[in-house]
């Protein structure tokens, strides 16, 4: 009887394993320590915004012109590039997203909000040009959505969600066995590590609206 239920417990971790048990570690770790100092920058963020409308004076130029939208549209183009498979259109997408960043005027931003933003955008950058010189190689591409896919959950902390309703989404069969996160616009599992391998491995592990 023991054995029975012994050979229960290890058959239900197996199953456990592509669904929730293995990244909850993950998920603690990259937590705490962080969120207050990306919560101080958002709403550091919005007072800024706030207090250049406000003023009257200061010229619509000048006016914070972030393109966080941009840079969610692009990294969102590359998940989903990989999702299918299309190397190609990854490389694409990751060209996108340097381009875009190249565009950010840093000048506009706070220095607290300056720190923020050049250790995510350089890294950021770093991904997405590697990402885009490499076509054809989607293995090496997917090494690089993860790191990146780090770089966008802060940033998407730190610079809020562009308004849109945005899924963290989590896969513990990738990178070696340590799992991989990714965001995506849409609740469905639509896997960019595994692509039409295994599609639907994974799961929503935070809703952030
Ligand atoms: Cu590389």
């Amino acid at each position: 009887m023991k054995n029975i239920l012994i050979g229960f417990a290890i058959a239900a971790t197996g199953l456990a394993a592509c669904n929730n048990s293995s990244n909850q570690t993950a998920d603690t770790k990259q937590g705490d320590a962080k969120s207050d100092t990306a919560m101080a920058t958002h709403q550091q963020v919005k007072q800024v915004t706030n207090d250049t409308a406000g003023t009257g004076s200061t010229p619509v130029t000048s006016v914070v012109k972030f393109p966080a939208n941009e840079l969610i549209t692009g990294y969102l183009q590359l998940k989903n590039a990989l999702a299918k498979d299309n190397s190609k259109d990854a490389a694409a997408a990751g060209n996108t997203i340097v381009a875009t960043l190249a565009k950010v005027d840093i000048k506009s931003l706070s220095d607290k909000q300056t720190n923020g933003y050049r250790d995510i955008a350089d890294d950021m950058k770093e991904h997405g040009e590697h990402i885009g010189a490499n076509a054809g190689k989607i293995d090496h591409q997917r090494e690089h959505f993860e790191m990146l896919s780090k770089d966008m959950a802060d940033f998407i902390k730190t610079f809020g969600n562009g308004g849109q309703t945005l899924y963290k989404d989590f896969c513990p069969m990738v990178n070696d066995g340590k799992g991989a996160i990714w965001i995506s616009e849409v609740k469905e599992i639509k896997n960019p590590y595994l692509g039409s391998q295994m599609p639907d491995c994974g799961t929503v592990k935070e809703t952030i609206k």
